[in-house]
């Protein structure tokens, strides 16, 4: 073949095979046996591998994935990828109708673009002048991962868009899932290599495309369906959409569509708002029976000038709401309850069932909570249960069903000593929980202690997870939070699966984390009921660790939110030998934070302003700048809210920024904040 035949016949076939993909995928028409498709495959690949530079960037034989990368690259979003609000009811759905026309300022009736949600992951697709040449994952909204090699592996989704005039970019945003067959078909073949299996198709979907070799993403027949666009315009960043696409959302949809991407076929244009309920129920009865996982309905105003005047809060469109389908549910059997002791000593029966599928997850364990709620459900050890899960909430012991009981059924018996010390338990009067009198002896209150203290909204150890918590106290290594700061870099890499990087690691992480804040310390002191806001109040009030140490109950009642119960938890703490040697050894290893100095009311300049920190401050830690503002008066707040007055934005800031900017919140630099510091002498 002449070099000319070959270029024509790749284009051929490139076209050929485009068409097939698209007939097949998109418009659900097979036109060919997969045999011939399968031969002209060959042949292009064949073509191909002869003439490497011949290659088309639309080439369907990308589709079986190539290199492996070494990491996923960062992508901002031309346009932030917004997510779902949600409703979970008729009555917080007839709410949401009413805010729309309230804010639109009409009576008339508004139509909606619905869709069944897809359990998957959102993500964009950018062309450009026709080629698809980026693909990301939402991430946080604002930068997501560049997964473009893997999702040129999804069969349906074309590499080429169909037709002529397209603008120059033209990005469509849409959800990746693994149908239901598909992960059924994953997870049978899994199990018969004894690896491991996906809990739901979601996390079949996300362990895909999260796949550094693209071939193992391209064995795992994902699908995808397009929900809307994002930046449609030009190269130079010229917003077009008002003037080359229609105004309405399911038009676009459609006109997506014609452009070679698959639309769920469910979607549906609703002339009024109150055929969504119907839909809602429509797609409900039809759940079951549909080929992918679903958890409810999306409703979006179809007009996209409604849209635009309705604009968006946060990080989802005031125009969209995800209605959810209610809680599921489905039967299992009761095999064994086991107890569990708590960082307070709080026993805990859990639920050991019988594996069981339900609400989009396998559920092996379920929390009973205490001897009331037994009771309550009056089940037994054999008993067939109804085990209920709805969305993201663990799942829940319902009731036993009791013409299924077995004879050989048991009680549920709780121990009279606890499982894992042997320590006596006790029940105090008026309380549901039953729990071991150990204290820090216990070897599962030790080690629920120290990684409470360690965890991220305390000390924030870097370095050091749950796992190695209990592998650090079942060596010997460690039995209070102080015997972390003895531990020497030998020692830890001593341990099983440790290596010397991950204890150097665990020491510097550590070592970073003798920095902090009063408030962080006292909350990682575990105190009972002392979460974060009370810790923080209390450094607020008194300022020093040593005022709250020795601080009487009638003292800390003074504080905001602090009642007799938590006051008397907090002076039985401090009244232990114990604990004060454990403070007191954490606090001789070089813990320390920011005196806070507080001034008066006239030298408050900042009271009443709230500010909001994100990113990295490379002049001065985070804790220091928060510590110098309350100084002044000023509230730090740790999320952007309407009620935000200043954003102070260091290097590599993410959501928050957009948030910020997105809700027109004044936004200052680290050297803003320095001046302004300076300023009020506080520097
Ligand atoms: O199916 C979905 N999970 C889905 C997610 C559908 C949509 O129409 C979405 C979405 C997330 C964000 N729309 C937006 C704006």
């Amino acid at each position: 073949m002449s070099d000319q035949a070959i270029i024509d016949r790749i284009e051929t076939l490139t076209n050929l095979l485009n068409d097939y993909n698209y007939q097949y995928y998109v418009l659900d028409e097979p036109t060919v046996p997969d045999i011939e498709y399968d031969r002209l495959m060959r042949e292009l690949t064949a073509l191909e591998n002869e003439h490497p530079a011949l290659k088309r960037a639309d080439s369907p034989s990308q589709k079986v994935g190539g290199e492996a990368l070494k990491a996923f690259s960062q992508v901002t979003h031309q346009i932030p990828m917004l997510s779902l609000d949600n409703v979970f009811d008729q009555q917080e759905w007839q709410a949401f109708i009413k805010r729309v026309k309230e804010r639109l300022k009409t009576s008339t009736q508004i139509a909606f673009c619905a869709e069944p949600k897809l359990d998957g992951l959102a993500v964009s697709l950018r062309y450009q002048d026709g080629i698809l040449v980026q693909a990301a994952t939402r991430g946080d909204g604002s930068v997501g991962e560049n997964i473009t090699e893997n999702i040129r592996t999804i069969k349906s989704i074309p590499l080429k868009l169909r037709g002529d005039n397209l603008p120059e970019v033209l990005e469509v945003r849409g959800e990746v899932f693994m149908p239901k067959a598909s992960f059924e078909a994953l997870n049978a073949n899994a199990v018969k290599k004894g690896e491991k299996v996906f809990a739901n198709p979601r996390n079949a979907a996300a362990g895909s495309l999260r796949q550094l070799d693209s071939k193992i993403t391209a064995s795992r027949n994902l699908a995808f369906y397009a929900y809307g666009l994002g930046f449609v315009g030009d190269l130079d960043g010229n917003d077009l959409s008002e003037d080359v696409l229609p105004n309405s959302h399911y038009q676009r949809l459609t006109l997506v569509k014609s452009l070679g991407l698959p639309m769920c076929p469910e979607v549906k244009l609703l002339q009024n708002e109150d055929e969504c309920q119907a839909f809602y129920q429509s797609i409900l009865d039809a759940r079951d029976a549909l080929p992918y996982e679903i958890d409810g309905t999306v409703l979006k105003v179809d007009s996209i000038e409604q849209q635009k005047s309705l604009g968006f809060v946060a990080k989802a469109p005031r125009w969209a709401m995800a209605y959810k389908f209610p809680a599921q549910e489905e039967l299992t059997i009761l095999e064994d309850v086991e107890f569990q002791v708590g960082r307070t000593g709080a026993i805990t029966p859990v639920a050991r069932l019988k594996p069981v599928y339900v609400g989009g997850v396998t559920v092996s364990n379920a929390t009973l909570h205490n001897q009331d709620e037994i009771n309550r459900l009056g089940i037994k050890i054999g008993d067939t249960v109804t085990i209920r899960r709805a969305g993201d909430v663990i799942p829940q012991v319902v009731n036993a069903v009791v013409a299924k009981r077995p004879d050989n059924a048991r009680d549920i018996v709780f121990p009279s000593t606890c499982p894992v010390c042997d320590s006596a338990v006790e029940r105090p009067e008026n309380e549901a929980v039953l729990r071991c009198t150990g204290g820090l002896f216990c070897g599962a209150q030790q080690k629920e202690a120290i990684k409470h203290f360690a965890s991220r909204k305390a000390m924030d150890v870097d370095g050091l997870g749950d796992k190695l918590v209990e592998q650090l106290v079942d060596e010997k290594l460690i039995k209070h939070a102080a015997d972390l700061y003895q531990l020497t870099e030998i020692q830890v890499s001593t341990l099983e699966r440790m290596g010397q990087k991950s204890a150097q690691k665990l020491i510097r992480g550590l070592d970073e984390s003798k920095s902090t804040t009063l408030a962080k310390f006292i909350y990682a002191l575990g105190i009972r009921e002392v979460g974060e806001t009370t810790a923080s109040n209390l450094a607020q009030h008194f300022l020093t660790f040593e005022a709250i140490r020795h601080a009487s109950t009638e003292q800390l009642i003074e504080v905001n939110d602090v009642g007799s119960v938590v006051a008397k938890n907090i002076v039985s703490f401090f009244a232990q030998v114990h604990n004060n040697e454990v403070v007191d050894a954490l606090l001789a290893s070089g813990i320390h934070w920011p005196s806070i100095e507080v001034k008066s009311a006239d030298e408050q300049p900042l009271a009443d302003l709230t500010y909001v920190l994100t990113g990295t401050l490379s002049q001065m830690g985070r804790n220091d700048a928060k510590a110098h503002l309350q100084s002044l008066g000023a509230k730090v707040s740790g999320s952007v809210s309407a009620k935000t007055d200043y954003l102070v934005a260091g290097e590599k800031a993410g959501s928050k920024l957009t948030k910020a900017q997105s809700l027109g919140v004044k936004v200052l630099s680290e050297d803003d904040l320095i001046a302004l510091l300076k300023a009020h002498q506080v520097l």
